[in-house]
């Protein structure tokens, strides 16, 4: 019989040897002819699947509010200096990249995660926050620097409007939102933040769309997929920040010794 030398590499999302090249198995000239846009790309090399409307719709949404927040975050800050210190788009972009984590724009799949486990596991707000505070984990998702109670972030707001109207179920989500009514009583900036609103309504979308297993879901809650929206959305910004200092001819940027504590 034929004998089949092993390759090196399984690939499963996307093959470039015909005439054109298809994103699991869509021909590109039929993403285009159908007017398809980024999210259902997406969809496409991330999921492996064609989803509807409202969820490639949600996941545009979710690019276009993560793409830039203002030149003063973690992310930008660092794609600016590096851009200032003369360097390249690539190590402008990847500077600022390496700084989302934890704390800054990659805690969405924590986020997912914890409000999985917690709602699935049955516990009350009051009892996941305080078993979060008594293992001495922040709870990802909430919390933010500049936005408070009384000044909510819009981003969430947007996010949550648009599942509520289009999602068939927001369950997950509406258990984040009693988490945040929780953890507001505790402290004021306690908000939930853009990343606790995407984990808890990807959470929605991958449960309630009907087009993923729950061991599916599972798996890439496990793996972790959700941080790349975030990554995604924010090398857009992080681009913009790297032409415009280099726009701006910018020079070389030192920070100033006054904003320094010099101590022993
Ligand atoms: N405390 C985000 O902290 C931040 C708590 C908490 C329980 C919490 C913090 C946090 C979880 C990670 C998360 C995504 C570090 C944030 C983003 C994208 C962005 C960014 C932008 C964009 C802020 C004061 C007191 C302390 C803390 C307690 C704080 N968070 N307790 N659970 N989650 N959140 N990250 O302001 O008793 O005084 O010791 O880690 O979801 O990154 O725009 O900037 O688009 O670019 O530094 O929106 O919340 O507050 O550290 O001074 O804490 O609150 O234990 O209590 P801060 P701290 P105590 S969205």
């Amino acid at each position: 019989g034929k004998v089949r030398a092993p390759t090196h590499i399984i690939s499963t999302i996307s093959d470039d040897r015909g005439e054109e090249p298809c994103y699991a198995g869509v021909p590109m000239s039929s993403i285009v002819e159908q007017g398809l846009g980024v999210g259902d790309v997406i969809s496409l090399l991330w999921f492996k699947r064609s989803l509807p409307r409202y969820c490639t719709k949600f996941i545009e949404i979710c690019i276009m509010l993560c793409a830039d927040h203002g030149p003063c975050v973690s992310g930008a800050h660092n794609s600016i200096v590096t851009a200032r210190a003369g360097k390249d788009l690539v190590s402008s972009l990847v500077s600022g990249l390496l700084t989302i984590g934890p704390r800054f724009g990659g805690a969405i799949d924590d986020a997912a995660r914890y409000f999985k486990d917690a709602y699935d596991g049955g516990l009350t707000p009051y009892e996941f926050v305080e078993s979060m505070k008594k293992k001495g984990i922040r709870v990802p998702g909430i919390g933010h620097r500049i936005k408070r109670g009384d000044n909510r972030d819009k981003r969430v707001e947007l996010l949550q409007r648009f599942a509520r109207s289009n999602f068939p179920s927001v369950k997950y989500m509406e258990y984040a939102v009693q988490v945040e009514t929780y953890t507001l009583s505790k402290a004021n900036n306690l908000v939930m933040n853009v990343d606790g609103a995407i984990g808890s309504l990807f959470l929605d979308l991958l449960a309630g769309s009907g087009m993923f297993t729950k061991q599916e879901v599972d798996e890439i809650v496990e793996i972790g997929y959700l941080n790349g929206l975030f990554v995604l959305a924010r090398s857009i910004g992080l681009i913009g920040h790297t032409f415009d200092q280099k726009r701006l001819k910018q020079p070389l940027y030192r920070h100033p010794w006054e904003d320094v504590l010099y101590t022993k």
